[in-house]
């Protein structure tokens, strides 16, 4: 669709969308109200702008059914989130909204090259997490085969891959790093196996852990990219040009702020991701704040899809780490680490304070073939790779080289920082 056809479409939905939110649900009709708006104000989607901002208290504040538009009879799903701290966040889907998102899922995995001839092997959570039963819908919505893995079991995810011919794999990207540490291991030749393809999201990857798992499990690795709250993976992906992800925008409309001022920032700019569904019936979301990084690109792409592209997500927000004044993003420490030869690309953030200064410590295994006993060999390398990050991030880390294979294998969404500093 050409944008301005898209743009007009996505007007019609979005004034749709606001009066429907504002007669069927109390909390937006209130807050709108307070904001001095009525349903019918918002027909263009410059005037977006003025509506306001849903955020992720907003779903707690209203748990677990508060924010749902229709009567739970036409709630026929129900997924959650459990986040770090207090109540999960709760999402309702009617039966349309499930049949919306098995499409947006099919979308994806179809831009990632899967169609009704392949057999997908689902290795995200099933359950409360969206990732399992997403990836499954939009795998039957295309006529594929699937294999509902979910997460774990390590050793049986690599024996029916083989045994049943996966040539797609959905998971985090971290599970499919350890699933290829653990086929190397088994000494089953990759060419017994017939995966060529992986949709891999949930959680931020960079391009250098994209080259370590399309050479370790020698396939093509795609993203996908979802939240809960919008309604699961599948409301973005990326294409054979591997150029950024689609954002489905028919179903969500997505805008880049800059989360200091909220005010829109130009195309390319890197500012905070905000979406409102555009089709939703179950739980409308009206500008709600992902927290996620990243900039959005309106020029076509060479796959002839005409939807908006979206950077890799360089991380939420609140996943920032501040270390002595100095701002850091897991990703920066992943993205050096996996650009080493000489270290896995496993790791682990620690900090902590300590005489009122901040500690930043990196865990990091070195291969096998890089490994001595020399002390000066470990010290080489750890100058090495001390420099580095610091040149990336501006501050000094103080490297740990542990044992190999000591650092916990991650089978769904990776934990790479232990911040101590926040239990003080
Ligand atoms: O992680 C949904 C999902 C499942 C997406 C499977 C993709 C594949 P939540 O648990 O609600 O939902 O977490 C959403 O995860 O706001 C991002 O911070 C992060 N995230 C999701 N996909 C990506 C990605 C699922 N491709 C949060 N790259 C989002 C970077 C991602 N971060």
């Amino acid at each position: 669709m050409e944008r301005d056809e898209m743009r007009k479409l996505q007007a019609v939905r979005l004034g749709r969308t606001v009066e429907y939110a504002y007669h069927n649900t109390p909390f937006y009709r209130r807050k709108m109200q307070e904001a001095g708006l009525e349903p019918g104000d918002v027909r263009s989607l410059d005037e977006i702008v003025n509506l306001p901002f849903t955020v992720k208290q907003d779903l707690r504040d209203n748990y677990p059914f508060g924010l749902m538009a229709v009567p739970m009879s036409e709630i026929v799903r129900l997924h959650a989130s459990s986040g770090t701290t207090g109540k999960p966040i709760v999402v309702g889907y009617t039966r349309k909204d499930l049949r919306t998102w098995s499409e947006v899922v099919a979308r994806s995995l179809y831009a990632a090259g899967v169609t009704r001839n392949d057999t997908v092997q689902v290795s995200y959570g099933y359950g409360l997490f969206t990732g399992g039963l997403g990836l499954h819908g939009g795998v039957e919505m295309i006529g594929g085969t699937v294999i509902p893995m979910s997460s774990g079991n390590t050793q049986k995810q690599i024996q029916l891959m083989h045994d049943f011919g996966a040539a797609a794999l959905a998971c985090t990207p971290s599970y499919a790093l350890y699933l290829g540490e653990t086929i190397r291991e088994s000494g089953i030749p990759r060419t017994e196996f017939a995966l060529k393809t992986g949709m891999f999201g949930a959680e931020p990857w960079t391009e250098n852990m994209r080259r370590e798992i399309e050479e370790s499990l020698g396939i093509k690795a795609y993203d996908i990219y979802g939240l809960t709250e919008i309604i699961g993976p599948g409301v973005g992906s990326e294409c054979a040009c591997q150029h950024g992800t689609h954002l489905w925008e028919d179903h969500f409309y997505p805008e880049i702020l800059d989360p200091a001022t909220l005010q829109p920032v130009a195309p390319g700019v890197t500012g905070e991701l905000v979406f409102t569904t555009l089709t939703k019936e179950g739980m409308p979301m009206i500008r709600y704040r992902t927290r996620d990084l990243t900039a959005l690109h309106y020029d076509k792409c060479p796959c002839g899809r005409t939807s908006v592209r979206m950077d890799r997500i360089l991380g939420r927000s609140d996943d920032m780490l501040i270390i002595r004044g100095v701002n850091v993003f897991p990703s920066q420490v992943e993205s050096v680490l996996l650009d080493m030869p000489e270290f896995e690309p496993h790791y682990l953030i620690v900090v902590d304070r300590i005489n009122n200064t901040d500690t930043f410590q990196i865990q990091v295994e070195v291969r096998p073939e890089y490994y001595s006993d020399e002390m000066n060999k470990i010290i080489s390398l750890r100058k090495k790779i001390s420099a580095r990050i610091h040149s990336v991030t501006g501050i000094q880390p103080d490297i740990k080289i542990v044992e190999p294979r000591s650092l916990e294998r991650s089978q769904g969404k990776a934990k790479h920082v232990i911040d101590n500093r926040k239990l003080v």
